[in-house]
């Protein structure tokens, strides 16, 4: 069955007529019965990266520090174990889903199917195709970073750096999900009105340090001419300075560098003089994913986007920021 709109609906439980497919329309969101202590799952995406190994850290440590359980999954990268392990989790009458959702698609039938199972869930870090599900309606609420400003502040810093001249090389984050599409957005929607920052090859590193760094050298060794480096997270921009290393290159100098996240080796390259910037994109969403669920068991309505506020590093700060990097 092939991902447009019409099956995806289809997958959670909509029904078409007279050639019109409705969105399963189920009375109102699943309620959550107020407990002491709930039993909370959490569908983690993958693990190759340390934002996701202190996102996952966070998670525990707020649960051990309540009390309560937690079922932790990892879909080791893919968007049909992540389904799976939300139906397993289902199985297991959990109270309560945090799903970190790996693309936008695919985990439609995940949130549909929870909630036709009458428990609540909420998205952390990655969001949903807003056109197939919708927070206060079918998933109780978003709660991570805003990545259009992401990419946005990243082109802010670099523009400025190169006072308005560069040739970009993009690497994007995991296709199909919403912070490669939305960091590409925001930095798009800025360097439009600076007409010398062009971004001359664009593709995907699937957010992992490997890939960033072999994906890298193919295009910088077709693009020789690049003079900047955009990238969607820390891990892709740690394997390019590999490679450019590796090509005899100076990141810093021949290469400027702007990157999101905040890992403990980005933070380190900032006060190498290696990296311009590192749009913060905070991992640590224990805290505020439990007290969700908590006034949510205590029948609050929650704001259906919770936003984190995210930070700017350069050398100024990164000492600074250093001891929190993971
Ligand atoms: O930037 C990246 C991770 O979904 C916001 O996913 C998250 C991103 C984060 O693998 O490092």
């Amino acid at each position: 069955m092939t991902m447009n709109r019409r099956n995806l609906l289809k997958a959670a439980g909509a029904i078409t007529i007279g050639g019109f497919t409705f969105r399963p329309a189920y009375a109102e969101l699943p309620k959550l019965k107020k407990k002491d202590k709930y039993k909370v799952g959490f569908a983690q995406t993958e693990s190759n990266n340390p934002w996701r190994l202190a996102q996952t850290k966070s998670m525990e440590d707020e649960a051990a520090k309540r009390g309560w359980q937690l079922v932790y999954t990892d879909a080791a990268g893919s968007a049909a174990k992540q389904v799976a392990d939300v139906r397993s989790m289902i199985a297991q009458k959990v109270d309560f889903i945090l799903l970190a959702p790996r693309e936008e698609k695919p985990l439609i039938p995940a949130v549909m199917e929870a909630k036709k199972a009458g428990i609540p869930l909420i998205l952390v870090d990655r969001n949903v195709d807003q056109t197939l599900a919708k927070g206060g309606e079918d998933y109780v609420a978003f709660i991570g970073s805003d990545f259009v400003k992401e990419g946005l502040l990243a082109a802010e810093v670099l523009t400025k750096a190169v006072g308005g001249k560069a040739k970009i090389i993009e690497l994007q984050g995991t296709v199909g999900s919403s912070p490669a599409n939305d960091r590409m957005t925001g930095f798009k929607d800025y360097i439009k009105d600076h007409p010398g920052m062009e971004i001359i090859a664009s593709q995907s590193g699937d957010f992992a340090r490997d890939k960033g760094r072999q994906v890298f050298e193919t295009l910088y060794q077709a693009h020789p001419e690049a003079t900047a480096l955009y990238s969607h997270n820390d891990e892709m921009t740690m394997g390019a300075i590999a490679a450019m290393e590796a090509a005899g290159k100076v990141p810093g100098k021949d290469l400027i560098i702007a990157s999101i996240d905040g890992t403990k080796d980005a933070t380190q390259a900032l006060l190498d003089g290696k990296v311009l910037v590192v749009v913060e994109c905070n991992p640590k969403f224990g805290p505020a994913a439990f007290a969700a669920i908590e006034k949510y068991g205590n029948g609050e309505t929650l704001e259906t986007r919770l936003v984190n506020v995210d930070r700017v590093f350069t050398k100024e700060n990164a000492a600074e920021y250093m001891p929190e990097a993971y």
